[in-house]
Order: C-alpha cells, then structure tokens, then sequence
C-alpha cells in the first residue's frame, strides 16, 4: 500500500481501535483504490484524512413508550460522510447491531456508491439500535417521532436526506416524514426519500435496489457473452433489497432458488418469482418476525434448512441481500466449491475481508462489489429528489429506463477505470478507483 496512504490507516486504526466495520471498509477501499494514489496533490491536500472521516457525525438519545406505558432509551446516529459532490444522502438501519462503527462503515461506503450515479449527491448514513421486531404500529409510530425530533435539526431537502435502510421502510418513512412536517411546518419533500406514492415518492423506488442489482449482473454476464435468462441465482435475506432481486430475476428470466433469514434459508427449485411468492416476503418481513421459514410452509415444493446459510447450493451466481459480514471464509469455499461463476453483492459489505479475498482470487469467478451493483436504490431516490424539486411525477416506464441507465453507466465507469489502471476486468477495485477521482477532483476543486 502507498506510504501516504498507510499513514492514513494506522491513525484511524489507532483512534477507532474498536470499530472494526469502520475500519474493515476504509482498508479495503484504500488497498482498491492503490493504483491511483501516484498523484503528489492526494498528500499536499491531506486528501484521504478527508475522505476517510465524516465531515460530521451526530448521536442522540431516543427515548419512547411501549404500549404498556414503560419507557425505553435507544441510541441514534446520524453520519453526515461528504458533501463533495451533493447534500449528504443515505438510509438510516433500525437494528439492535446498528452502533458507531455500523453507521460510519455505511456512510463511507454511500459516499462511494452515490458517487458514480451521476446525480448530485453526497454520502450519509444513519440509523439507532432500536429491535423492530415484535414492535406494533403504534410503538414503531412513537419511535419514528422521538427519533426524527431529535434528527429534524440536522437534515433537509438540501443539507441531508435520509432514506430507508434495514428495518426503515416505507412505513417508518411515512412516521418519520409526518413528524418532520410538523416539526418544521412545512411540506420540504425531499427532505426524505422512500416515501409513499401519494405524498412525493417515486415509481420503482422500492423495486430500485434489487433490480439495480440485477441489471448491473446483466451487464457483467453480457460482457461474457451470456444471457441472465435460465441463470440460477442464490440470495440471502428476504427484505427489500432480496425481494427486488427476486421481482427483476423473475422478470428477465432468471431463478432466484434460494432467500434466507436469521432462522436458515429455503430452497425453491420453482425460483422465488410469482407473485404470490414474492407478496409472502413482503408479508414476512412486515409481519416482524424476522423468520423466513413459514415460506416453506406456505409452499410446499420449498425445502426449508434451519440454521444453514443458502451458499452450498450449486448455482450460477451468489447475490448476498442481507448485511455486512454476513459471508464468511467457509461460505466462500462452499461457493467456490459449488462452481458459482458470478459474486454480486448487494448488501452493504457482505463479506469479511477473508472472504472477499477468496472470491475475488478465484479465477472461475467474476466479482462486483455493493458500491456499484447495490447502487439502484440510492439512485431512485436521487430521481425521487429530482421529481419533488420540479413538483412532478415520471412513469414507471421512465424511471426504470433512467436506472437501467443509471446501472449501465456505473458499470461502465467501473470496467473502464479498471483497465486504465491495467486491472483488466476488476469491477470492484475499478469502481472504488472511478469513485475515488471523482470525489478528488470535486474537493480539490472546492478547497479546503
Ligand atoms: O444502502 C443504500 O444505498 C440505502 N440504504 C439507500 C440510501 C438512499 O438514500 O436511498
């Protein structure tokens, strides 16, 4: 690694000594972007201190009422990374895990996915270790107030814009909107995205993740001259980014025969792409739950494996949907084993550096990282941001053609900086680099 660069890590290192996904995604992102560092400019300018930390970060109490009248306090952040190229933009994750480290891994990461959208924005995360799971309306509706009275401060349709994320959708995006309305007196739209179709949100928004994921792996398997129609594809997780996996697979032709949740993964020979199929997601991811096995219930040619994760099935491609580190080194030999020939990540960081390591070395497999593939949905509520400022609404026809786009053009940056760095065909490390000099040169050109 560069020796400006080093320096760089082994003080984050030191002073966020305990914040391990923090500090696992700043190394990876700066042993990718390596080859790019030879410009004398990067040190001068103390460049990478600056990327690598967010400009801000605020945390906060979140003290709410379960329905029996009891009182509990939960912790929120917002990591407000860069505002090099835009207002800071990014989800917020309600999940007991969700801690400093959490936050700060996904605002970095978002800086660098909302890079090569091409659409103004900057990179944000937030979240609170608040357990949706169990929670009823009304507890999820005074959690979403008490939390957004403590945020309103800090955003804005041209500061901050939050989105969902891991237990966030368009639920708690209705609670958290209503609240920011009140507070603020007025109808500030894009204040947030993911909003609900009758208040400002846009067409494909909650399809936009999944199938991002899904156009961009068109477009790697085009580049080996296949076609995504008949592909067997596994997936973990069955929340929004999994579901809109699942919908576009389905669509276009593929089979999704895998979805998992914390109690094990199902097996779907059939592909998880009918309708009623994909509505039992739906159905348990809001019911709370938090368990995948009744699908199996519900449809009886599914197999369900209790405690098993979906990689030891023979598939063509392996979409990890769920969260970070959710892949580990002998759930990539179990995929490296099975012949997997294509590795897209969707979710945030899915699997441990060892993993990826793995993968990635493997010369049968072709990888993409989340801040290209996962890229859709932050990139729909960009064009949400778009539609609110000229107080309209595009079709459905025009939104999906602007994130078929959208992903076309990130992969395309992506393939083209990786082979003018003489990586050949690394989408991860050419996607991280194309990223890198595009948030550079906005910084060096706003000054210190
Ligand atoms: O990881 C992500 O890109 C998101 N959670 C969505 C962020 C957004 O602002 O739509």
């Amino acid at each position: 690694m560069n020796q400006y660069a080093e320096r760089v890590l082994s003080r984050l290192t030191e002073q966020y000594f305990n914040e391990t996904e923090y500090l696992q995604s700043v190394r990876a992102w700066l042993e990718m972007i390596d080859p790019a560092l030879d410009d004398p400019r990067y040190e001068k300018l103390d460049l990478l201190t600056r990327m690598v930390e967010p400009e801000r970060m605020v945390s906060f109490l979140v003290p709410w009422t379960d329905d029996q009248g009891n009182a509990h306090t939960n912790h929120g952040w917002r990591v407000q990374f860069s505002s090099a190229i835009g207002p800071y933009k990014g989800g917020l994750r309600f999940h007991p895990g969700v801690n400093a480290s959490v936050v700060k891994f996904l605002g970095f990461e978002q800086t660098y996915k909302n890079a090569l959208t091409g659409l103004p924005i900057g990179g944000a995360s937030g979240g609170a270790d608040f357990d949706p799971r169990g929670k009823s309306d009304h507890e999820i509706m005074r959690f979403c107030q008490s939390f957004m009275t403590a945020l309103y401060r800090y955003i804005g349709a041209d500061t901050d814009v939050p989105a969902g994320d891991i237990g966030v959708g368009t639920r708690e995006i209705g609670y958290l909107y209503g609240q920011y309305k009140r507070i603020c007196g007025r109808a500030e739209s894009s204040a947030l995205t993911g909003k609900g179709l009758t208040y400002g949100g846009s067409k494909i928004r909650q399809e936009a993740a999944g199938a991002g994921a899904v156009y961009f792996l068109a477009r790697m398997l085009e580049h080996q001259g296949e076609t995504i129609s008949g592909k067997r594809i596994a997936v973990s997780g069955f929340g929004n980014m999994a579901w809109g996996v699942c919908k576009k697979a389905a669509e276009l032709g593929a089979k999704v025969v895998t979805v998992s949740g914390p109690d094990g993964y199902v097996y779907d020979e059939n592909g998880v792409g009918t309708p009623e199929k994909l509505a039992c997601l739906t159905e348990l991811r809001t019911s709370g739950a938090d368990r995948i096995a009744p699908y199996a219930e519900q449809f009886p040619e599914a197999v369900f494996y209790a405690g098993k994760k979906p990689w030891g099935q023979a598939v063509d491609v392996a979409m990890p949907c769920a969260t970070q580190n959710e892949l580990d080194v002998s759930d990539a030999v179990q995929l490296i084993a099975g012949g997997v020939k294509y590795y897209v990540e969707a979710a945030n960081m899915p699997a441990t550096a060892e993993a990826l390591k793995l993968l990635r070395l493997s010369p049968k497999i072709l990888t993409a990282g989340s801040k290209a593939a996962g890229s859709g949905g932050v990139a729909v509520s960009a064009l949400e941001m778009a539609q609110n400022s000229i107080r309209y609404s595009w079709s459905r026809k025009e939104v999906d053609e602007k994130l078929h786009g959208i992903m076309s053009g990130i992969y395309d940056a992506s393939a083209a900086a990786a082979e003018r760095y003489g990586l050949g065909y690394d989408l991860i490390a050419g996607n991280d680099i194309a990223a890198f000099l595009k948030i550079s040169e906005a910084m060096i050109a706003q000054g210190l």
